[in-house]
């Protein structure tokens, strides 16, 4: 993996989060997840993994279900493997310094370079003016979210890859006009990596896997059983040809494509091995294999989820002392960050 820049000095840290905003999915586990699992693994960075819930308030949604949307979340990240003796597990809005930071980025962000983000034009769709002012502003509050730890490191899916460019260039810009061009803040590294760094939707191999599709059958979810994972495995959207030979004629194919990612990104292989071994074989065959392989590798991080989310108290605990240790690295860097700006006291 990429290192930080040689004018960064500080520690190697990871961070990242993800929105309370429905029941995590096979696309945020293999996108991110599985990643953030092998950082904490690696043992060489601190890790520090938010659910967002700052983020989840910019589009619609009931306040009532929020802190119970928030423990779901945590819920799967340590059903999906990420160790709270490890890993600081929070949310978002328990560690103030988050909010404190954006606001100071949002006066370092240009408006130009967030008129240019596609997923504000993608979430906000047609009637851009009814849109949170917060929507617009996501990628700043999201580049708080990393640099208040300062962050070297990034495990995310690749539909984030433009909101860390903007990150990068919020920390350029700072440097440069408060920092007198020392690194204060680092140029963080995105971790995108392996076939699962985009899975799309079951249904529709042009969109991509999303917890606020309509349809439940255009993802499996982390708290399907079995047999609804193999349920819509068999359903989801195919052509009629049976599997090509060579990844070069896969990729004409959005949902054969789809599906032999997910099989790749489930055994750590290449979709040019799966192609080796079904090749010339047909859907019938095809997915039932699949099926086994998803079930085999999620039915225990299912088992897992459903466990801890009858244990309230439980998620309680590991969510408060997430919000220390975080607000423990936090809080000094966001001190700093106000000299650097001038502000009193
Ligand atoms: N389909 C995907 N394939 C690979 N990675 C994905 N991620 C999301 N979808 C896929 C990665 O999961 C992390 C958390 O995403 P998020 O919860 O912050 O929001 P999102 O990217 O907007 O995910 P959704 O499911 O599409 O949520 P909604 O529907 O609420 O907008 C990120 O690292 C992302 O890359």
């Amino acid at each position: 993996m990429s290192q930080t820049p040689a004018d960064y000095s500080g520690p190697q840290r990871v961070l990242s989060g993800m929105q309370p905003t429905g029941q995590l999915h096979l696309g945020n586990y293999l996108g991110a997840l599985k990643n953030w699992v092998s950082l904490q693994d690696d043992g060489a960075w601190d890790c520090f993994y938010c659910v967002v819930d700052m983020h989840a308030i910019t589009m619609p949604h009931d306040p009532a279900l929020l802190p119970d949307s928030v423990r779901s979340a945590a819920a799967a990240y340590i059903a999906s493997g990420v160790d709270p003796s490890k890993s600081a597990i929070f949310a978002q809005s328990a560690v103030r310094a988050h909010a404190e930071l954006a606001w100071i980025f949002n006066c370092v962000a240009r408006l130009g370079w967030l008129e240019r983000m596609t997923q504000f034009k993608d979430k906000a769709g047609k009637d851009k003016e009814r849109a949170s002012v917060g929507l617009f502003t996501y990628p700043v509050l999201q580049a708080a979210d990393i640099l208040v730890y300062k962050a070297t490191h990034v495990p995310v899916g690749e539909d984030q890859k433009q909101h860390l460019e903007l990150c990068r260039d919020i920390a350029a810009r700072f440097n440069r006009d408060y920092g007198k061009g020392e690194a204060i803040f680092p140029t963080t590294e995105p971790v995108i990596q392996g076939p699962g760094a985009r899975i799309m939707s079951l249904r529709d191999g042009s969109a991509k896997m999303s917890k606020s599709d309509v349809s439940d059958n255009s993802r499996i979810n982390l708290d399907d059983d079995a047999d609804k994972i193999a349920k819509k495995i068999k359903k989801a959207k195919t052509d009629p040809e049976p599997l090509p030979a060579t990844v070069e004629e896969l990729d004409k194919r959005p949902e054969a494509s789809n599906l032999v990612g997910i099989y790749a990104a489930l055994t750590g292989t290449s979709k040019a091995d799966v192609l080796g071994e079904f090749g010339g074989e047909g859907f019938g065959k095809f997915k039932p294999a699949l099926a086994d392989v998803a079930v085999q590798y999620l039915a225990p991080i299912s088992d897992e989820y459903r466990r801890l989310i009858g244990d309230k108290a439980e998620i309680d605990r590991v969510l408060a002392a997430g919000a220390e240790q975080a607000s423990e690295v936090a809080e000094p860097v966001v001190a700093e960050a106000r000299k650097l700006v001038g502000f009193w006291g």
